[in-house]
């Protein structure tokens, strides 16, 4: 059986967990409490050397980190991953500019303000990412002003991967009110088949308001 190493309040983990729900594949979860340093151990640094979750643990005993090229495999030869060769390619574009774009913006801004780490970050540099997170969510507005989803109009893993974060802008007190198609394409990916809703609080860890190691 497939095993997912996970973190619940991850939203890295959640387009996992979302992609597995959608292609009804059974696995295993196995916690690991990244704030305690289980993810810096030896035994999870076999799996994934970078020590961060989502990994996942295949049948064969290999393992796969980093929760885009973990959706890329799982959705290979499904509806989630076009075949045609370009349209690929554009969904790992969206899949790099998620990385880029996305989560180190509003997934960083998110993640400081939820755990309450945000007073203690550089002026700075969470004005750079609140910039940077603002552009984000204009771009998107624009692209889907013209399609009901961000490849080709069909649903596929770069929505999974871009609405992991981008749809918890407000968590991290990112206004949505100027960004109209965007908050409708929010609407049509929670109307998908298999949604999975359940948004995990930080709260839920007593060793979340810790630095990670
Ligand atoms: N680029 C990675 C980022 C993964 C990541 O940052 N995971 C966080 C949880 S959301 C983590 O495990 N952090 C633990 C650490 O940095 O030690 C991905 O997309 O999977």
């Amino acid at each position: 059986m497939l095993k997912l190493y996970d973190y619940l309040p991850s939203r890295n983990a959640w387009k996992v967990r979302q992609l597995l729900h959608h292609l009804g594949l059974p696995y295993q979860a196995i916690p690991v409490s990244i704030f305690e340093g289980e993810g810096r151990q030896p035994a999870f640094l076999r799996v994934n050397p970078s020590g961060k979750v989502p990994a996942l643990g295949l049948e064969d005993g290999r393992t796969l980190a980093e929760s885009n090229a973990i959706l890329a495999y799982l959705a290979d030869g499904s509806d989630y991953l076009p075949a045609d060769r370009y349209l690929r390619a554009k969904v790992h574009q969206w899949l790099s500019f998620e990385q880029e774009q996305v989560e180190m913006s509003i997934g960083s801004l998110r993640y400081w303000t939820l755990t309450g780490k945000l007073p203690h970050r550089d002026a700075t540099l969470v004005a750079g990412k609140r910039k940077a997170a603002l552009r984000t969510l204009a771009l998107l507005d624009d692209e889907l002003a013209t399609r009901l989803f961000i490849v080709d109009g069909r649903y596929s893993i770069a929505d999974i991967s871009i609405f992991a974060y981008a749809s918890r802008a407000e968590d991290a007190g990112l206004s949505l009110a100027a960004y109209p198609h965007f908050r409708a394409w929010l609407e049509r990916v929670q109307s998908q088949p298999g949604f999975l809703p359940e948004v995990h609080p930080y709260s839920i860890d007593p060793h979340s308001g810790n630095e990670l190691p």
